[in-house]
């Protein structure tokens, strides 16, 4: 066999093999073909200039997910488009002067460009973007139909306000406090608002995260927590004397009911209403919830803030300790939009409780006492007490178990009445608030309604949609540019005709992304769904994506997918039926010594007794190497697919992001790691190239006689089938690639060995490359095709079917039986898996534990059970 020397030139190829793919029209899916349907999709990008090979990593995945379903005959649907509203296009119109559409246009189409060179078997023609003028033409058609169903309210909120980027914030955009693009401090406003009824169906959300079964348990557990639902008991407690404003009851929201005769004061939310009633004849009041609102009331502001309070001065009863009193304070730490934005207070178990009481010398009285403390030895002092326990101190709760205890003081108090009511019912909690989906910014979907002096807030009427964005706008002063037009907002009112205001305020971004799955299954249509193609091609198969949308995005698009089934849309239980979260690709960053950044291409790694040193490239001045961190612009630490493809070539790149870790964790690029995968790339053309003149033609039958070394590489053959398919299925990614790194080295030892010409050695030396290449195909398909093609076929490696493992192949020549003497296991015994009884037998006995045991004594029986055991008797 002669060795080529031609090297493979993957840029010319890779391009090629594009074209055809495409010119076949191999990726397209029919929405009427019988084949079983397979839906495989990546959490589509966000179209903000460049992608980085970072960026890529997920696609890759997804990719080598569609190609191997396709290849084992699924009709595969692999969409691609753009989630591409949102603040960055509005910032860049802002700095640069361009209109947010042409930004937003002009970074997709390079984007596209280059994901293209990256060779993904994606079906661009259901490609869209959530700004195309007919997507959010859909959305708002949703959102009407939506408002129909009573699944949009319209509500006065507490709004996290930026005042330089002047918009409402949602929490998750709110970091310490400050807007996460501006950094400005974030304001508390009261806004009227549009929300999307989420509420309505948060035990439905959290119930039904039991059927996810491959979802990672870790996000399962963060949508349960963020749904967060909570058992407990609202209780009335009567005030001594009335509050202000004639207020004789206070009810608080308590999860912990049976801690009751270990309440030491009360606390009220600085935005409870009755705060404010206190606060308008008590100064000192005003200017305590003046101090909280200035720091903000939200969950996230509270969380961090060292708890504060304000004695009103109000009292109310113990609702089983006659005579006892429990002063009332304003407190820092309650939220008004969870329970009743009030609690009573039990420091010795709930530690802000602890924090504050010890701050204002208030009682700590422990009722929980863990059972393994004798009772005078159980103190809390800074830590409160969580744990398990019996009831202390607590009347006739003493020596009940928590929820015995939690039980008795619900039924107590149901039964009795304050103000004619029960002094308690039994409440469910969720921290799921209502989805707010106001913004006030120009790039994104107008919601299609009208205000009206006299006939309120009208839904626009169907003819009239979709509401669109308008083109003429400036950026050039702060505020919402939709605001802030001339005309746009002037219209007349559907209902009465009187001159009316359009809602200028667009949608959440979120909401683009809660449904673009469900439109990739009919992006043309006029309707946001043809709920026929829509049902039978969801829910999605296996989902790929960042960790870092685990809460927010699964869980507006599971909301979505309940809505649009109670509207009519679809018909479906979770749109995501498989998920996986990928880990990033990670690189060194370099930097100047006055600290600037610097991009890899400009830098040369060398390595000297053996430390890496870098040096600019151009200059040779010293680069100082710094940490390993996340691809991204800021940090410079970037590569292009389009350097990688000049260079390399997509096969190696795929190849490299997904053969070092396992897909979950981080990768780090290096450039040693690429030249390997790239080393790889040569070897297996060298192998493929090398051995075509020499083998059989592509389809000859047999094989006819096979030496010992070919029924060898044969059997290697088939259980690198078996344990790739077996990797892909699982997502196992790098295990795959380790596997066909075994193959690879296989045939290689077959092709350096003797030859024995009477045998079909070539033969087995075809199939092994063969499978080689088809079960590589969904990591580096360029260069299968290409090898494909050398191996004389014409059909092409995407349009072939995974090949099959033989079972009798698949079988091990040895099989391992326990060997006993006299009863007892002394070792492990192997014999080949077709020995005979006697072969057994004398295998048993020249065994060294044997003969140690028999001392030279011939055994007195040896019993073989075959398949299961071995008992010499001696
Ligand atoms: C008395 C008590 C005693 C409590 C004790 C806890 C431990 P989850 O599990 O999150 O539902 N709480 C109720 N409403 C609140 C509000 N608006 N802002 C801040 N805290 C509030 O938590 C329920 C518990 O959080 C409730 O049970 C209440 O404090 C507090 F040893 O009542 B507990
Ligand atoms: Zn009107």
């Amino acid at each position: 066999m002669t060795a080529s020397t031609e090297r493979y030139n993957p840029r010319n190829v890779e391009a090629r093999w594009q074209s055809v793919w495409e010119e076949r029209g191999l990726f397209r899916c029919p929405d009427d073909d019988p084949r079983p349907k397979y839906y495989v999709l990546e959490m589509f990008p966000y179209p903000s200039g460049r992608i980085h090979i970072g960026h890529t990593r997920n696609y890759t995945m997804g990719d080598v997910v569609a190609r191997y379903r396709r290849a084992r005959g699924y009709n595969v649907l692999h969409p691609m488009g753009w989630d591409a509203f949102g603040m960055p296009a509005e910032n860049a119109a802002m700095q640069n002067k361009v209109h947010p559409k042409e930004w937003t246009y002009a970074n997709i189409a390079t984007m596209r460009d280059q994901l293209k060179l990256m060779g993904f078997s994606i079906d661009w023609s259901r490609e869209f973007a959530t700004c195309d003028e007919e997507y959010y033409a859909q959305q708002q058609r949703l959102f009407l139909d939506f408002l129909k169903a009573g699944l949009v309210r319209r509500k006065s909120a507490k709004v996290n306000w930026d005042p330089v980027d002047q918009t409402v914030l949602a929490n998750e955009q709110v970091i310490d406090g400050r807007g996460w693009r501006s950094g400005a401090l974030v304001e508390q406003r009261e806004l009227t608002q549009w929300f999307l009824a989420i509420s309505d169906y948060a035990d439905e959300l959290l119930e039904a995260l039991k059927t996810l079964e491959r979802w990672p348990e870790k996000v399962r557990i963060m949508q349960e927590k963020w749904i967060g639902r909570s058992e407990g008991l609202r209780i009335r407690f009567q005030f001594a004397g009335t509050a202000p404003g004639g207020a004789e009851i206070l009810e608080v929201f308590t999860t912990r009911p049976d801690t009751l005769f270990g309440a030491s004061f009360m606390a009220l939310s600085p935005d409870h209403p009755l705060s404010a009633e206190i606060a308008a004849t008590d100064e000192k009041a005003r200017a305590f919830i003046a101090e909280c609102q200035r720091r903000g009331t939200s969950a996230e502001a509270v969380e961090t803030a060292e708890k504060s309070g304000y004695d009103t001065g109000l009292k109310v009863r113990h609702p089983f300790l006659d005579g006892k009193l429990l002063p009332v304070y304003i407190a820092n730490f309650v939220l008004m939009g969870y329970g009743t934005g009030a609690i009573f207070g039990c420091p010795a178990h709930d530690q802000r409780d602890l924090d504050f009481a010890n701050r204002y010398g208030l009682p700590v009285t422990p009722v929980v006492k863990p059972d393994e403390v004798a009772e005078a030895d159980f103190t809390v002092l800074e830590e409160a007490y969580l744990g398990p326990g019996r009831l202390v101190h607590s009347d006739f709760l003493n020596g009940m178990g928590v929820e015995e205890a939690k039980e008795e003081v619900a039924r107590r108090l149901e039964g009795r009445q304050v103000a004619g009511a029960p002094q308690a019912s039994r409440e469910v909690n969720f921290r799921l608030r209502d989805w707010g989906i106001s913004r006030q910014r120009y790039w994104g979907c107008p919601i299609p309604m009208i205000h009206c002096r006299t006939c309120g807030a009208v839904p626009v009427p169907e003819a009239d949609l979709p509401v669109r964005l308008p083109q003429d706008i400036d950026f050039d002063k702060p505020g919402n540019p939709l605001d802030r037009h001339p005309s746009w907002k002037d219209v007349a009112c559907p209902q009465c005709g009187a001159q009316a205001r359009r809602e200028t305020d667009t949608m959440d971004t979120f909401v683009d992304s809660s449904w673009y799955f469900a439109r990739f299954t009919a992006p043309r249509a006029a309707t946001p769904t043809v709920p026929e193609i829509a049902n039978a091609w969801l829910p999605v198969d296996q989902y790929i994506g960042g960790i870092e949308h685990a809460i927010l995005h699964l869980l507006y698009s599971r909301f979505f997918t309940r809505a649009m089934t109670e509207t009519g849309h679809l018909d479906l239980a979770e749109p995501f039926a498989g998920l996986f979260t990928q880990g990033m690709v990670v690189h060194e960053t370099y930097r100047e010594p006055d600290g600037a950044f610097l991009p890899p291409e400009e830098i040369v790694v060398e390595e000297k007794s053996g430390v890496r040193q870098a040096r600019h490239a151009k200059t040779g001045a010293p680069v100082e190497i710094g940490p390993i961190e996340k691809m991204s612009k800021s940090k410079r630490n970037t590569v292009g697919p389009e350097e990688i493809s000049r260079n390399y070539g997509a096969d190696t790149a795929r190849w490299f992001m997904l053969s070092d870790s396992p897909p979950e964790r981080d990768v780090q690029w290096s450039a040693a790691g690429v030249e390997g995968a790239h080393r790889f790339v040569q070897r297996i053309w060298r192998m493929v190239t090398g051995a075509a003149a020499s083998l059989p033609p592509a389809g000859s039958p047999g094989p006819g006689r096979l030496s010992e070394a070919d029924i060898g590489l044969r059997r290697a053959t088939h259980r690198a089938i078996r344990d790739v398919t077996e990797a892909i299925e699982n997502l196992r990614f790098n295990r795959a690639i380790a596997f066909l790194h075994d193959l690879a080295n296989q045939i290689a030892i077959h092709d350096s060995g003797d030859k024995d010409d009477s045998c079909d050695s070539g033969w087995a030396q075809r199939e092994a490359l063969e499978s080689l290449i088809l079960l590589m195909g969904p990591f580096m398909p360029h260069l299968a095709e290409e090898a494909w093609q050398v191996l004389g076929h014409d059909r092409l490696v995407a349009e072939t079917d995974w090949p099959e493992a033989d079972p009798a192949l698949l079988r091990e020549d040895e099989i391992i039986l326990p060997l006993q003497v006299n009863g007892k296991k002394r070792d492990d015994l192997k014999v080949a898996r077709d020995a005979s009884v006697a072969e057994i037998e004398a295998a048993a006995l020249a065994a060294e534990c044997v003969q140690r045991f028999l001392e030279g004594r011939p055994a007195r029986k040896v019993i073989v059970v075959p398949g299961r055991i071995v008992n010499v008797v001696g």
